[in-house]
């Protein structure tokens, strides 16, 4: 099948010849938000999806891996394939110990489908706040999620926006477990650091031990553009003040970029602006990730 033919017409295809990056990734590194797409002859996209990207396998993912410099990745379920976790299931088997999954569930979830996808390397479940990705799940239905992955110590990652955080907020603390939120739930960076919706979010990882965040998406969240100069200071203050609770990946393929594809080589070469220090760098590149996939 030629995903040419079957993608949607506007959409971006991950950068074909990423730069190699200047700043040199510290030994054992990990991508901790990255995605599989199909390809879609062999893991078909599923039919509630909003979108139909390019394919974008495993093969292409891991040999990104080794051009940047990294040694692991988290393969997070993208929402084109729905609950539909084969792709990713299969992502993280060929890698294995070398990447671990979040997959995408429901209610029906069994313990035996758990421990099965726990055994291929799962380690979390996503749920997914932003309407144009997904429809609207009941939050009784997430809870009823939570409490089944609980027990295998598993964690929920959530996708929100930062106009969404204050309704979400008294469901976020009735999650019994570890929470990572993805790119920093979305601020707008137009309204700056100080702005009440970001210093919700900052009060929300300081009142809360369990909530941990992606530093994730400059080229989805910069209204500037590269070098993404506008998004530093959000990071830099999660970064500061959180350096043992943050997460770092290059979120590849990029799903539903409109105004450009960033170059992952790029990316990297970002990181020592939002984590300056070889120290900071660490605990966001191996330490924390070793922390709450690989122990
Ligand atoms: C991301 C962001 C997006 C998409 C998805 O699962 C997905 O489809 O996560 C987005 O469109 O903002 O984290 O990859």
């Amino acid at each position: 099948m030629n995903d040419l033919q079957n993608m949607d017409a506007d959409w971006l295809k991950f950068h074909p010849d990423p730069k190699k990056p200047d700043f040199q990734l510290p030994e054992g590194a990990v991508d901790a938000h990255c995605h599989v797409f199909g390809p879609s002859s062999e893991f078909p996209f599923a039919a509630e999806r909003k979108y139909t990207p390019c394919d974008a396998g495993k093969k292409q993912l891991y040999a990104l891996r080794d051009y940047l410099g990294f040694s692991r990745n988290v393969i997070v379920q993208a929402t084109c394939h729905g609950k539909d976790n084969r792709a990713m299931v299969d992502a993280c088997r060929s890698a294995g110990e070398y990447a671990r999954g979040i997959a995408s569930v429901g209610a029906d979830i069994t313990e035996a489908e758990i421990a099965e996808m726990h055994e291929a390397g799962v380690r979390g479940v996503r749920f997914n706040f932003v309407k144009r990705l997904v429809d609207d799940t009941p939050r009784d239905v997430f809870i009823s999620i939570a409490d089944k992955i609980k027990s295998f110590g598993w964690h929920v990652v959530v996708y929100f926006e930062a106009q969404d955080l204050e309704d979400l907020e008294s469901f976020l603390k009735k999650l019994p477990t570890t929470i990572v939120v993805d790119h920093m739930g979305r601020p707008d960076i137009a309204k700056g650091v100080n702005h009440a919706d970001f210093q919700r979010f900052v009060r929300l990882m300081s009142q809360n031990e369990n909530v941990w965040s992606k530093v994730t998406c400059p080229e989805r969240l910069s209204l500037q553009g590269p070098p993404y100069d506008d998004v530093v200071p959000f990071y830099a203050e999660i970064v500061r003040r959180f350096s043992d609770r943050v997460l770092w990946g290059t979120d590849w393929p990029h799903p539903n970029m409109k105004s450009h594809m960033p170059d992952d080589g790029f990316l990297v070469d970002y990181i020592p602006r939002i984590a300056p220090t070889s120290e900071v760098q660490k605990k966001l590149l191996i330490d924390n990730p070793m922390r709450l996939y690989w122990s």
